[in-house]
């Protein structure tokens, strides 16, 4: 049953909450991706999972144990969401954690953000597993301009280079948008600004979005790494101008933390993640999918 939009202001600190200091577990659950973005600095592999990164994640039969020490620690946590380290459609961990969760701890809600690659052939499972709000992160609407943020994509088992790539990228998200808010799930979409690249055309994506339903829109600066290492991060007034942007189409979302994939508490307030996980993960503090 699709939460109320006065229940998730409420509730999740994401879409409205975080005046009401509501709080958060991240499940990292999701090793694998299936895109290999520019500014990623994690080493993409393809849908299988790889030595090194298994070890930093968890199981979704852990999660609901986390989850309870973390309710415990912070009883403000009305949210779990799946936010990687990887994508969380690129495997079936996050879909079976929230099986699980949801007859766990049934009163929180599901949140999950993906490439969104995935995303249309996968809606219905979402739906069926009862995610609330879903994050996509779009970071063009034009397979030019996403062939620059991104090299690669791995689709049903094939690596699919360049604007080809971005092509079907971008039509797969944009077509799961529209599907998913169709049928009433809450969406949210971020935009990494990268200064050169996709600060023009902020505008098209978040008109784009708005348009297939999304309601909230989130910008998130670049971190120089990988290979956009050289690019400078943008400048406050650069962000401010993407939002003001972004604003004329689209409710935008300024007081995102960009949390880990790991992060526990109340977004940009408190961080118990080191003690519900126990230092067992080692995530690196890297471009986050919330
Ligand atoms: Fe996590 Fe993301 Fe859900 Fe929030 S985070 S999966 S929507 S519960 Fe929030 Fe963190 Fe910003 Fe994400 S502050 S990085 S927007
Ligand atoms: Fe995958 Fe996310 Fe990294 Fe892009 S930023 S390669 S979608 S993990």
């Amino acid at each position: 049953m699709a939460r109320s939009f006065e229940e998730l202001e409420k509730n999740h600190p994401c879409f409205g909450g975080c005046k009401f200091n509501a709080g958060r577990i991240h499940l990292p659950v999701s090793p694998g991706c299936n895109i290999a973005c520019r500014f990623c600095d994690r080493s993409v592999n393809d849908v299988e999972q790889r030595p090194g990164v298994t070890s930093k994640v968890i199981s979704p039969d852990e999660a609901s144990s986390f989850i309870s020490r973390a309710v415990e620690l912070v009883p403000s946590i009305k949210v779990a969401g799946i936010a990687g380290p990887g994508d969380t459609l690129a495997t079936d961990y996050a879909i079976d954690t929230f099986h699980k969760i949801g007859k766990t701890h049934p009163d929180l809600l599901k949140c999950m953000s993906t490439n969104g690659l995935l995303l249309n052939e996968r809606v219905d499972e979402l739906i069926e597993v009862g995610i609330d709000t879903l994050t996509v992160t779009v970071n063009a609407v034009d397979p030019e301009i996403e062939a620059r943020l991104n090299d690669y994509i791995i689709y049903h088992g094939k690596k699919i280079e360049g604007v080809e790539g971005a092509k079907i990228l971008i039509e797969n998200q944009l077509k799961g948008i529209k599907k998913a808010a169709d049928t009433g799930i809450t969406l949210k979409i971020n935009t990494v600004l990268v200064p050169g690249i996709n600060d023009h055309h902020i505008g098209t994506i978040a008109k784009t979005v708005s348009e297939l339903g999304a309601i909230i829109y989130n910008i998130i600066p670049l971190i120089p790494q990988h290979k956009l290492k050289d690019i400078p991060k943008p400048t406050c007034e650069q962000i401010e101008d993407a939002r003001e942007e972004a604003e004329k189409y689209i409710k935008v979302f300024r007081h995102c933390a960009h949390c880990r994939a790991d992060a526990v508490g109340v977004p940009g307030i408190s961080e118990y993640s080191k003690l519900v996980y126990q230092n067992r993960l080692n995530v690196r503090n890297t471009f986050s999918h919330g």
